[in-house]
């Protein structure tokens, strides 16, 4: 009973969050450097105040991240030193093409990431590479307006034919993008758009969102051949959507909110557009312009596995209910009355995560991988400079017990577990340093202070004796 032997225990971050070194190796500029810190993030992230460049008014905190650029090879051993079976890491686009549409890759970028991939199997770590993490060359957007261009399929696939051309020995498990669905949330983060005056902005998003679509079965063909062995996942920000009350008007719209949740999984995973979609995109005559063959695109390259991160669960009423809203990794949601909340409004809801990976394995009954799940907080080292992140064990220790069960007692499929910034990093939502997820602490501040310091947390050796034991000894 319990995990399985291979079950794969591990922890996740993204290049633009963590690396820094963005003038290093000769990489170019992408949407997520230029993201700044403060008030501006939102409206900068969300498509509506164009930034392209970094300015002298902002603070730009992917620039330097936690400088793992120069750091790969102590942190990969602490991760190894936990026990590691996975480390997932994603690729900085800009690294490997610096402006998007080079014929040649840039060498220097390819070596960085050659480094990284022997270092973790010199531990037997095995990589689990997303793609794309919300990066797009500033090249690109300059020149096509990222997502929103069709022709960003075929710059992709480059990319994509050069990391499993010259990976091919090194990395098996491959994400195409992170949190697809973040880009009707955030789309300039997440695919490089910002919007005109006056345009429709939910067309744009969807268009685009075909766009990625295609470029993701496109990939997921490429990477099956060129080398067999490789198994290609989607990513999606999951958790459950509860009904506020059982009013059906309640329960109503939170049928509408999972399926919009959905729609990209479904597609990626079955291989065509849901009917709901497609009859409430073409009502609102906002159907994505498709070329002949994209169906069959479609149908012909699902994934092979499903992945997705989870925070916590939503709550939704229906409109004009006059509910509270409540944050939560960038959607928006009731506050749910049961629950408890992090510091920054997240709720926290362990057994919404045994209910969101019965709801998807239901759904599509192909193995799962949670790739992110974690605690922000505010941590405080103390006079030695320990942090005792009881609150984040906590946190996890009941995740990871939910997820027990789900693979226990309700038999979901479920290859590993990688919990959200095993080392601290920049937040995605937010640009600060001060919302830690790490197992490992980094003296890096918001002020731009810090000597890059690696200490291990309290949660280090936790989550050490929980991989030690597969699981079974949480304490
Ligand atoms: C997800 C992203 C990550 C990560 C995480 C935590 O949406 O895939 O990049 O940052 O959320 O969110 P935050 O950093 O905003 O706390």
């Amino acid at each position: 009973m319990g995990f399985k032997d291979d079950f794969l225990w591990g922890g996740a971050t993204a290049a633009n969050q963590c690396e820094g070194g963005i003038y290093e190796g000769g990489r170019g500029l992408a949407n997520v450097d230029v993201c700044p810190a403060g008030t501006d993030r939102s409206a900068v992230i969300s498509g509506h105040l164009p930034m392209l460049s970094m300015d002298s008014s902002h603070t730009y905190p992917a620039a330097e991240g936690v400088d793992m650029y120069h750091h790969f090879r102590e942190d990969i051993r602490l991760f190894a030193e936990m026990g590691f079976k996975v480390y997932r890491l994603s690729i900085a686009w800009t690294r490997i093409f610096p402006q998007g549409d080079e014929e040649e890759p840039n060498e220097n970028g390819l070596e960085f990431y050659e480094e990284m991939f022997r270092e973790c199997r010199r531990y037997g770590i095995e990589p689990l590479v997303t793609i794309c993490h919300f990066d797009c060359p500033i090249g690109l957007i300059k020149k096509l307006g990222g997502w929103r261009s069709r022709q960003m399929i075929d710059f992709y696939l480059h990319l994509c034919e050069v990391l499993f051309t010259r990976f091919r020995d090194y990395v098996r498990y491959w994400l195409t993008f992170n949190e697809i669905n973040m880009i009707l949330h955030a789309p300039f983060m997440g695919a490089g758009i910002s919007f005109e005056e006056g345009e429709n902005e939910e067309q744009v998003k969807y268009q685009a969102a075909h766009h990625e679509l295609i470029a993701s079965a496109l990939a997921t063909r490429m990477a099956h051949e060129i080398n067999p062995d490789n198994r290609v996942g989607c990513m999606f920000a999951a958790g459950s959507v509860y009904p506020y009350s059982c009013n059906p008007a309640d329960v109503w719209e939170a049928v509408v909110t999972e399926q919009e949740n959905y729609f990209f999984v479904d597609v990626q995973a079955r291989g065509y557009y849901p009917s709901y979609a497609v009859k409430r995109l073409q009502k609102k005559k906002i159907f994505p312009r498709m070329e002949a063959g994209d169906e069959e695109i479609l149908r012909r390259h699902p994934v092979d596995f499903i992945s997705f991160s989870y925070y916590n669960s939503r709550c939704v009423a229906a409109p004009d209910s006059g509910q509270e809203e409540a944050a939560g990794n960038l959607f928006k949601s009731v506050k749910n009355p049961y629950l408890r909340f992090s510091e920054w409004g997240w709720p926290i809801d362990p057994l919404g995560l045994r209910i969101t990976l019965n709801q998807v394995y239901d759904r599509y009954q192909k193995p799962l991988f949670i790739v992110e799940n974690g605690f922000g907080a505010a941590d405080e080292p103390d006079e030695n400079g320990y942090v005792k992140d009881d609150y984040r064990i906590d946190y996890l220790r009941e995740h990871i017990r939910a997820m027990k069960a789900a693979v226990e007692e309700d038999g979901v499929e479920l290859l590993g577990y990688t919990s959200w910034g095993c080392i601290d990093l920049v937040s995605a939502s937010s640009g600060e340093m001060r919302k830690r997820y790490g197992y490992i602490y980094v003296d890096k501040q918001d002020d731009g202070s810090g000597t890059y310091a690696r200490s291990k947390k309290k949660s280090f050796y936790w989550y050490k004796k929980v991989i030690e034991t597969n699981g079974e000894d949480l304490d």
